[in-house]
């Protein structure tokens, strides 16, 4: 299997977030890719390619440009705006642009801080930047587009792109969520602007993807398929409800399944069953899986009782729906067990896959 990876994230290294009103040390570390990486190595059968840079143009198919100029001097701005190294440090808002604040009163000034400016882009306190932030960002881009040019003209049925930081909480126009650019979303629409007519974002992070749902929520060409903690319970609280299911051309484009706490794995493949039907039915030129491995039992941040074998139940089922596929990288936080669970996913993808 080709793996798309590439050294660029490690210089994505902030070092805390604020979680529930507490700063505690950021879970999303560059030790998670390489630790991927090693066992992949180890495992034997996976082959390593670098990313090509792909520009600017498919970010900004998908995400405001705006957004994007923003994040290429996002740093400089932030620095400029410290009072001294120690803030200096890593990047963190301190006021979000709510609803609330404007309501009734139409849009506010651009702001010209950069503290006021992150809190424009930004949509909570999970996301720090530092000076390596956008390259990074960048660079985890051109992987899932690469990983997707293998798939659709490089004569391969699948693709893994080991992308780090991760992209499914990224809306349109603001970051979140540990993400940045949300490389899946930008993937899918790279199919779509070479020609898929159709194409299926499964979604298996523990954490509901609200960045790609926002982005393809009117579109009838980009379903987005879901199975995640219920928002009632977890991050991220306000989408991915069962009652969601897309808008205007997109109606039933979007499917969300909220799961409960301690999911077992005959819970969860029973759920992933009926995603695939749906998926199988909409009939795709193409499937994205937004793959995150924090459904597993022992991960910090989540609270699914998902099992080593059940991650390769779930890969199995995936291959089984014979699409060719490009799994991109998302969360996952335990990281002595990460390697083991992207080895089994990614092994059980292979072993249903026909001529993988
Ligand atoms: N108390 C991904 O897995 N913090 N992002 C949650 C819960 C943010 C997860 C706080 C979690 C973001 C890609
Ligand atoms: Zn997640």
């Amino acid at each position: 299997m080709q793996v798309v990876c590439s050294d660029a994230h490690l210089a994505h290294c902030p070092t805390h977030e604020v979680q529930g009103g507490r700063s505690i040390a950021l879970h999303e570390v560059p030790v998670r890719a390489e630790t991927i990486r090693h066992a992949l190595r180890d495992a034997g059968g996976f082959v390593e390619r670098a990313p090509t840079d792909h520009g600017l143009a498919p970010i900004e198919a998908v995400h405001d440009p705006d957004l994007v100029a923003y994040l290429a001097h996002a740093w400089q701005d932030w620095a400029a705006a410290c009072a001294d190294d120690e803030q200096r440090a890593e990047a963190i808002a301190d006021t979000y642009r709510h609803a609330a604040l404007r309501e009734g009163m139409g849009p506010a000034h651009p702001p010209q801080s950069g503290l006021g400016r992150l809190g424009y882009w930004c949509f909570d306190t999970a996301t720090p930047m530092v000076e390596g932030t956008y390259g990074a960002a960048r660079s985890a881009v051109d992987i899932a587009l690469t990983a997707t040019d293998l798939v659709l003209s490089g004569g391969h049925r699948n693709a893994y792109a080991l992308c780090r930081p991760p992209g499914h909480h990224a809306p349109r126009a603001g970051i979140g969520g540990y993400c940045f650019f949300n490389n899946a979303a930008i993937a899918a629409q790279h199919a779509i602007t070479a020609g898929a007519a159709r194409v299926t974002v499964l979604d298996v992070d523990y954490h509901h993807g609200n960045g790609t749902q926002q982005i393809f929520y009117g579109r009838g060409d980009v379903q987005y398929v879901s199975l995640h903690a219920d928002p009632d319970r977890a991050y991220p609280y306000f989408t991915g409800f069962a009652d969601e299911t897309g808008a205007d051309a997109g109606r039933g484009a979007t499917v969300n399944v909220p799961l409960p706490a301690h999911c077992t794995d005959d819970r969860y493949l029973a759920a992933l069953d009926q995603a695939l039907d749906d998926v199988l039915t909409f009939d795709p030129d193409l499937l994205v899986v937004s793959l995150g491995l924090d459904t597993y039992h022992g991960d910090p941040i989540g609270d699914f009782s998902v099992t080593t074998p059940g991650l390769a139940r779930c890969g199995e089922r995936v291959g089984g729906a014979q699409l060719p596929t490009v799994v991109v990288h998302e969360g996952g936080y335990d990281v002595a067990t990460l390697g083991a669970n992207a080895v089994a996913w990614l092994s059980g993808l292979l072993r249903t896959t026909r001529d993988g």
